[in-house]
């Protein structure tokens, strides 16, 4: 695989701008310290991608490796957690990583049908709904936070070292405070005190810090001091 200036990458992830569905991968291709490009493309970029064949189901994210592309952000997420040593080793830890992982997932079922609703004020409404009292981002996102508390090591699972499960939990449960879902805003939060802390814990790892402190405003959720945690 060659870059624009004939340089060869060992990896590289292409999607657009935004976190969305790839920064997940992005975050453990920096932790795994391989080699890696972040192609980012626009809508007209993605048209090209998508008639030129080489997207496997026609969507982004995908990850160009020496062996071929893999599409699937999840599984993005696996293999690039794997070459960042995040997969655990015991098959059962990792089976429970990967059911928080495929949790987490589920919580975009809880969204989809909010970004067809064209009124504001109403996709407003229906957003906040999802975070009111019983209500469902409100049940999953304290579901995690008791899932959470048992941890005897700071890390979601429960493992060693760090995860997938909380490469995704961290990616995927403070993009939604960043601003850009309207009817989301950051002061939701507050109702998770766990959550808060396990920002803290992440965000403060010196590998994603570091990470973090060189991108841009779009992902000021995943700085320390993003929400002004404990
Ligand atoms: N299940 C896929 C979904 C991918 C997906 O929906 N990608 C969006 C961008 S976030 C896309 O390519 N949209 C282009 C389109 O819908 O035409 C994954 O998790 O990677």
């Amino acid at each position: 695989m060659k870059g624009r200036d004939g340089v060869f990458f060992m990896h590289e992830i292409v999607y657009f701008a935004s976190p969305g569905l790839a920064e997940s991968a992005r975050l453990c291709l920096e932790l795994s310290g391989v080699e890696w490009k972040n192609t980012v493309v626009d809508w007209d970029g993605y048209s090209e991608l998508k008639a030129s064949g080489i997207l496997p189901y026609g969507y982004l994210p995908i990850i160009k490796t020496p062996s071929g592309v893999i599409a699937e952000s999840n599984a993005l997420l696996r293999y690039t957690g794997a070459l960042a040593g995040l997969e655990p080793d015991d098959l059962h830890v990792r089976a429970k990583v990967d059911e928080l992982v495929d949790v987490i997932n589920g919580w975009r079922d809880h969204f989809m049908p909010t970004f067809g609703i064209e009124d504001l004020d109403e996709k407003i409404a229906a957003r906040q709904a999802l975070f009111v009292e019983g209500g469902s981002m409100d049940v999953a996102l304290k579901l995690i936070s008791s899932v959470y508390a048992e941890s005897k090591t700071g890390w979601l699972a429960n493992t060693a070292s760090m995860s997938i499960a909380d490469v995704k939990a961290f990616v995927d449960t403070f993009m939604l405070f960043s601003g850009q879902f309207d009817g989301v805003t950051k002061d939701l939060l507050d109702q998770y005190p766990l959550l808060l802390q396990f920002h803290d814990w992440m965000a403060n790892d010196e590998r994603v810090k570091a990470y973090f402190a060189k991108t841009d405003d779009m992902r000021w959720v995943f700085k320390p001091e993003a929400f002004n945690t404990i």
